[in-house]
């Protein structure tokens, strides 16, 4: 009842229509077999099994010939038929299996892309380039620009244009390398304010980084070490001016609650000449053992231009006056970040340079 009325009738299943016992064995053992194969070899095993040349069903089929006539249609009928419906399970299954392995694989395979790199080790900047660019930037922001020149000097530039003749008892404390004669390596940066001088007219303000050389060498004291010198041309610049750039400069390095003092001393090019002390940042000027006990730290040196360095660079006295300064590098870093051995700044220990 019920279906028929609907015209549409049951496909019978395929055991349902296999009537003969062993053909119907075969069939339910077949399906199982490849039902419950859990990777492709199994699956292959179970084909050669159920399907190869040596299997039942390939010989029930083989044996039809022998059969009596009246079975011969009905063998060859449902044998075929389960052998298309096992070729046909045997494919379902195999996608199943491949589609699982492929996925097995994925899964194993698997990267997370979330996982941080190898981090490459990176350097930084040596404290001597970070420092002379600290100071750079502090000028620039004065409107100064930068300048630089040769190492490899001649003696007019290094001494003769500096006010300073052969004779002249500061040659000595300078302690040169010569090259020859004439050629050495420069005592400080103070030949390129000359040579920018020979080249520009005023105004002029230029600040000078580089390497100095001097035959030097002790706890204080390095061959080669660096230096930035600046300096200011222009009509009607004092010694005021010089005090106010300083303290200006002073402030931005080392703390805006510092002062500055100008103390007499000599250079054969500035007149008057000046030492200048900024108060300590440790002890806030009180008295400690980086100042000792002074409440003061030097850091540079400075001056009018002398009139005769003008002479030399053919600009009038009578109309120009300058100011020019001049300090270590290393020194103010030393300062500013409590290092109390010069030369850790030419061993390359990385214990002392990953420090900054
Ligand atoms: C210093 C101190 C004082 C200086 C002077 C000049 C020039 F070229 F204008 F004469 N250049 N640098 C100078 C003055 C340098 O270093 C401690």
């Amino acid at each position: 009842m019920g279906l028929e009325g609907g015209g549409i009738a049951a496909q019978p299943s395929i055991s349902e229509q296999i009537s003969r016992p062993d053909l119907r064995a075969i069939y339910s053992h077949a399906m199982e077999s490849i039902a419950t194969a859990t990777d492709l070899a199994s699956l292959d095993a179970a084909r050669v099994r159920f399907l190869g040349r040596k299997a039942e069903l390939t010989a029930l089929l083989r044996s039809i010939p022998e059969l009596p006539v009246a079975e011969r249609p009905e063998v060859g009928k449902i044998g075929n038929l389960v052998r298309r419906e096992l070729e046909a399970a045997i494919e379902a299954r195999r996608e199943e299996l491949e589609a699982g392995e492929l996925m097995l694989g994925l899964e194993k395979d698997r990267v997370d892309i979330s996982l941080p790199g190898w981090t490459l080790p990176l350097g930084h900047l040596h404290l001597v380039t970070q420092t002379r660019r600290e100071i750079e930037d502090i000028f620039i922001g004065m409107g100064y620009e930068v300048a630089d020149g040769p190492e490899v000097e001649t003696d007019y530039y290094n001494f003769e244009a500096l006010n300073t003749p052969a004779d002249h008892p500061a040659r000595s404390l300078h302690d040169t390398f010569f090259v020859n004669d004439q050629v050495l390596l420069r005592t400080h940066t103070s030949p390129v304010q000359i040579r920018t001088m020979e080249r520009q007219r005023p105004p002029i303000h230029i600040i000078i980084p580089g390497k100095a050389y001097r035959r030097d060498s002790d706890a204080t004291h390095t061959p080669m070490f660096h230096q930035v010198e600046g300096l200011v041309v222009g009509e009607h610049v004092t010694l005021a001016d010089l005090k106010g750039t300083l303290e200006t400069f002073a402030r931005a390095m080392f703390g805006s609650e510092r002062q500055v003092r100008l103390r007499p001393h000599f250079f054969p090019f500035t007149e008057p000449s000046v030492e200048v002390d900024v108060s300590c940042m440790i002890c806030e000027g009180a008295g400690c053992r980086l100042c000792k006990k002074s409440g003061w730290l030097e850091i540079l040196g400075a001056g009018m231009v002398d009139p005769n360095v003008f002479g030399f660079v053919d600009y009038d006295p009578e109309v120009y006056s300058g100011f020019a300064f001049g300090m270590g590098i290393e020194r103010i870093a030393m300062l500013k970040h409590g290092v109390n051995d010069l030369r850790l700044f030419f061993e390359n220990d990385l214990r002392f340079l990953r420090q900054f």
